[in-house]
């Protein structure tokens, strides 16, 4: 079996070739990666020596070079996991985010479509559905939950879907997507909230709360989000969409006061700036259809994924402290200074 992953040098990509090296050793994996800001090689350098590993340097919006590794490699499936993932980058510069998510994603399915693959596979994203009021914690996201986007990213995404769809309809590609909350855990990009705040923590920097903080998110330690994708992939039904997400809510505020305290930190570090512009106020998930029809169940508690978490950032500082020194720096300066 031959899976071509794309986005595998970024946080959730990495994490699934780690996964599905050990699940599957009889698997050959195939990394396709612009290794634009958000890929890292040196993420996978414990797996670049792994025989049935390969990584290769491409944009999945260079036709040519996609059908010429499709055309080389005769993948069983394909993983789109690559993408432009940050939404305050796509409110500041929308562009890259069609190109990639929704052109990308469109060459992906041409590729799959012409090489002929067993399995399609979409990473998308729970925030398609828009979000949800915070007075109403009896409403999740279902399958059935319209696609209601608000911001660039996820306008990207949530076309991407409609392509994905399309492609099954009127091709009949073997296609699945699965719909995920807010993932964390180790190489997640320290641009996000929570590797952002353990770096800021760490070097005793301001934590920009954005507005009260008050906004939930449906976190999942990034293993449980690679198991449900690979039970997808092996046991879901093709042209359906797979909700995945742990029941784990929690407001932004909560998670960098726990944060602090993780850290022995004090909470006069927290500091509230100016929202983020069409900020969603909830993301929930039921992940009722996955757990029924594939068993899937979350198995790592929040409780021990954050530790994990912040351990993995305390013996990696390496890692992430040569990001945030480079060029990364500048974004950091464009994005909070004076905000
Ligand atoms: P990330 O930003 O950490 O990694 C993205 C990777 O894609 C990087 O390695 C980057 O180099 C690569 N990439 C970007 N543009 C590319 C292109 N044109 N061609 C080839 N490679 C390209 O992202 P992530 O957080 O790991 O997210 C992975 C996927 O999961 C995305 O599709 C995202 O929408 C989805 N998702 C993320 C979360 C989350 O909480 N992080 C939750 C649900 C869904
Ligand atoms: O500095 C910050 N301060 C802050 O208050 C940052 C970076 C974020 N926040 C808030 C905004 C959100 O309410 O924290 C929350 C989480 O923000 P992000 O980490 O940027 O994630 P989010 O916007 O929820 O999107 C994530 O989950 C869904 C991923 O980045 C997406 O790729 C995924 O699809």
């Amino acid at each position: 079996m031959t899976v071509i992953v794309t986005g595998g040098a970024g946080f959730i990509g990495s994490n699934f070739i780690f996964y599905m090296l050990k699940k599957h050793p009889d698997y050959r994996i195939v990394c396709l990666d612009k290794l634009t800001y958000a890929g890292n090689l040196s993420t996978l350098k414990s797996v670049m020596d792994n025989p049935n590993f390969r990584f290769v340097k491409l944009d999945i919006c260079d036709r040519a070079g996609v059908y010429a590794l499709f055309e080389e490699e005769k993948p069983d499936m394909v993983v789109n996991f690559a993408a432009e993932s940050h939404v305050d980058r796509s409110i500041e510069d929308p562009g890259v985010f069609l190109q990639t998510n929704v052109i990308g994603t469109g060459v992906m399915l041409d590729a799959a479509r012409k090489y002929g693959v067993k399995r399609y596979h979409q990473v998308s994203t729970d925030e398609v559905y828009g979000d949800l009021p915070l007075d109403r914690p009896d409403l999740f996201f279902t399958e059935e939950t319209p696609i209601h986007t608000s911001s660039p990213y996820s306008s990207s995404k949530a076309g991407a879907d409609l392509l994905v769809m399309a492609y099954y309809r009127t091709f009949g590609l073997p296609v699945t997507i699965s719909r995920c909350s807010n993932n964390y855990g180790p190489y997640h990009f320290p641009e996000k909230l929570i590797p952002l705040m353990i770096a800021n923590c760490l070097n005793d920097k301001p934590l920009p709360v954005y507005g009260e903080g008050l906004n939930v998110r449906d976190w999942l330690y990034v293993e449980d989000h690679c198991k449900a994708i690979d039970l997808i992939l092996h046991k879901g039904r093709v042209g359906e969409v797979y909700n995945v997400g742990g029941h784990n809510e929690m407001k932004n505020i909560d998670i960098v006061k726990l944060i602090c305290h993780e850290l022995g930190k004090s909470e006069d570090l927290i500091t509230h700036v100016t929202d983020r512009k069409g900020h969603d106020m909830r993301y929930a998930i039921d992940p009722t259809k996955i757990h029924n029809e594939l068993g899937w169940l979350p198995e790592t508690t929040f409780k021990d994924g954050i530790k994990k978490t912040i351990k993995w950032y305390l013996e990696n500082r390496d890692w992430w402290e040569e990001i945030i020194s480079g060029e990364y720096q500048n974004y950091y300066d464009k994005m909070y200074s004076n905000r």
